[in-house]
């Protein structure tokens, strides 16, 4: 199964992701890992990317685009893949079916996950505090959800315009979600 995970920061996409894999048996592409990897690499793009990222706002499009392709053009991904932080505005989204054409595995489903902004913030505050992320501080949250609702949330739209959204809610256990989002995820790849 070919499966994008949308939803705000927050929402869940990376932890859902972790478990989907294993269920789905195929490799998690998360856009926010690759670049927090060639950060901490301090590769050229790291070192584009890593202020753009504290600040909350999205990396440009061409770089994240670069990128991708790389990873999906590796051997692993031919049986499908879930794919977590890309596409988040709609010129990504284009750029993703074109990519996905060339390569003939077309997104069978896009997931989003629904959770308030309330929660999305408790979530993100009490991960700050576990794990010290740099873009989990209160100014980079507020910056992340403004670019959410202004970029990304079209993005739910485009894909139901082709018939290919489920929405989950995204309230509840890591498994209960896990288990909508299969669910859900099935139900629409028909
Ligand atoms: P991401 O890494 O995608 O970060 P995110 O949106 O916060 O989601 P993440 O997956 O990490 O968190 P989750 O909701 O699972 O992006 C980071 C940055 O990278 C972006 O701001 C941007 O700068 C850049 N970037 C990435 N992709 C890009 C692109 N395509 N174009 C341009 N720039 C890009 O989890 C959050 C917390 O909630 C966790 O602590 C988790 O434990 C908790 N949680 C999850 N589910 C829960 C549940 N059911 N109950 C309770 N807690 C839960």
């Amino acid at each position: 199964m070919r499966l994008v995970l949308l939803g705000a920061p927050g929402s869940g996409k990376g932890t859902q992701a972790t478990l989907l894999k294993q269920a789905l048996e195929v490799p998690h592409i998360s856009t926010g890992d690759l670049l927090r990897a060639a950060v901490a690499a301090g590769t050229p793009l790291g070192l584009k990317a890593k202020a753009v990222m504290e600040r909350g706002e999205l990396v440009s499009d061409e770089l994240v685009l670069g990128m991708l392709e790389e990873r999906l053009g590796k051997d692993d991904v031919t049986g499908g893949f879930i794919l977590d932080g890309y596409p988040r505005n709609l010129a990504q989204a284009n750029a993703l079916d074109a990519l996905l054409d060339k390569l003939k595995q077309p997104v069978d489903v896009a997931v989003q996950l629904d959770v308030g902004t309330e929660l999305l913030i408790q979530r993100l505050a009490g991960r700050a505090e576990a794990e010290g992320r740099a873009d989990d501080n209160p100014d980079s949250v507020r910056n992340r959800l403004r670019v959410y609702s202004d970029q990304t949330a079209p993005v739910i739209d485009y894909y139901r315009a082709q018939g290919k959204l489920a929405c989950v809610y995204g309230v509840g256990s890591v498994d209960e979600v896990a288990e909508r989002v299969l669910s859900a995820a099935r139900g629409q790849a028909k």
